[in-house]
């Protein structure tokens, strides 16, 4: 399964284009926009959430509310394009007052963007490097969440630190970790380190400033085999890493015990293996539900760290590449802490990642002759 994204910012629309989703899916929409709309939410976005509503528009592959095995394309307006219309218009001559961008913000691909494809203004860099694009990313994790949720996987995460604020209090359940998540503004499941949060972001907000944080993903429900030792570009780590660390402003990503099990001695990082009668389990889960690249049957547990957002109200000294003279980075308006909603994208890349590797080893091309893969297999695990 493999998708490719398309789109400007401020542009008429998102597009995403996914290819290998087999037939026979039910899919619904609501489902779809339930998670475009969880990712415009959040404590410390700015005003263009506002302006946008996102909703998907599906324009191939899904008929009566069922796969077809064909590509799908998956269309997320942006709202804001009527206000852009002339700046963003492919055709015809630029506006007389249009305003261009020569002071690269530090920490954007301005810089990098502007030198490599020998652009001016720096709006054609930004328009496309903008977390906007994270929709169509979002838009097909919650297709491949539906195909996931067939097979009783289930994918949830939480903020589990904003800038110096730690959660410190975790719910037993997924469920409720879920449910408190979806209920906080932070998407923080500790009540007291959310109210924290949201105090963080007021007074980066006073000062001109941002900030970052780190979520959780948990993935539930994945059998033993996904993911492979055999090549590495086969193991499910390594794809999960890079689907995450390829979401805007993700510095660092670890799996379990990640860091920390660099720092203690191998007895206090591995998981015990027990035998419950029908089944084997773990009396803890420091792997994070990996073993060599692939999945042990327990919780896939993964981490992402996001650097705060580049923009600053207060800006740091960057270079006008007109003049080269010292200037302050160019400010666009943007959002003073997008945390929150990296973790509904993070949820949603993981599910992605996660029903392709189901995919390659249940392979089929419809639901019903991958149902028969999964079976076949279930039956032959449980003998062992
Ligand atoms: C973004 C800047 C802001 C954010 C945007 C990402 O957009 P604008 O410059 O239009 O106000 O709101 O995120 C979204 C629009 C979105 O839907 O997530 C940036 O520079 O990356």
């Amino acid at each position: 399964m493999r998708y490719l994204s398309a789109g400007e910012s401020h542009g008429p629309a998102l597009t995403v284009v996914i290819d290998g989703f087999p037939s026979n899916v039910t899919i619904r929409k609501e489902k779809i926009d339930e998670q475009l709309r969880r990712r415009q939410q959040g404590y410390g976005r700015g005003y263009r959430q506002q302006i946008e509503s996102d909703e998907v528009q599906v324009t191939s592959g899904i008929r009566f509310g069922k796969t077809l095995g064909t590509p799908i394309t998956l269309v997320v307006q942006n709202r804001d394009f009527k206000n852009w219309s002339e700046k963003m218009a492919p055709f015809g001559d630029k506006p007389e007052n249009l305003r261009e961008i020569y002071r690269p913000r530090p920490g954007h691909a301005d810089l990098a963007g502007a030198i490599k494809y020998d652009h001016e203004d720096i709006r054609n860099v930004l328009e496309r490097a903008s977390a906007r694009n994270t929709a169509t990313l979002v838009a097909a994790g919650a297709l491949a969440r539906q195909l996931l949720e067939h097979f009783g996987i289930q994918v949830a995460a939480h903020v589990v630190e904003l800038c110096d604020v730690k959660a410190a209090q975790f719910p037993d359940t997924l469920e409720e970790l879920e449910a408190r998540a979806n209920a906080s503004p932070v998407r923080c499941a500790d009540e007291a380190a959310a109210e924290q949060m949201m105090a963080r972001i007021d007074e980066a907000k006073a000062a001109g400033d941002t900030v970052g944080g780190i979520f959780e993903v948990i993935v539930r429900g994945c059998p033993i085999g996904l993911g492979s030792y055999a090549q590495p570009d086969r193991k499910l780590d390594g794809r999960l890493a890079a689907a995450l660390m390829s979401i805007q402003a993700i510095k660092g990503v670890e799996i379990g015990l990640g860091f920390e099990a660099a720092r203690r001695m191998g007895s206090k990082v591995h998981d015990p293996i027990l035998y419950s009668g029908t089944r084997y389990v773990r009396s803890h889960n420091g792997a994070g539900g990996l073993e060599g690249g692939v999945t042990n049957g327990e919780d896939i547990v993964i981490r992402a760290a996001m650097k705060p957002i580049s923009t600053l109200y207060n800006p740091l000294p960057s270079v006008n590449m007109k003049t080269k003279e010292v200037e302050p980075a160019a400010i666009e308006r943007s959002d003073i802490c997008a945390l929150p909603a990296a973790s509904v994208v993070g949820e949603n890349v993981v599910a992605w990642v996660i029903a392709d590797a189901f995919l390659e080893k249940f392979a089929g091309d419809s639901l019903e002759q991958i149902e028969d893969a999964f079976q076949a297999y279930q039956a032959r695990v449980s003998q062992r």
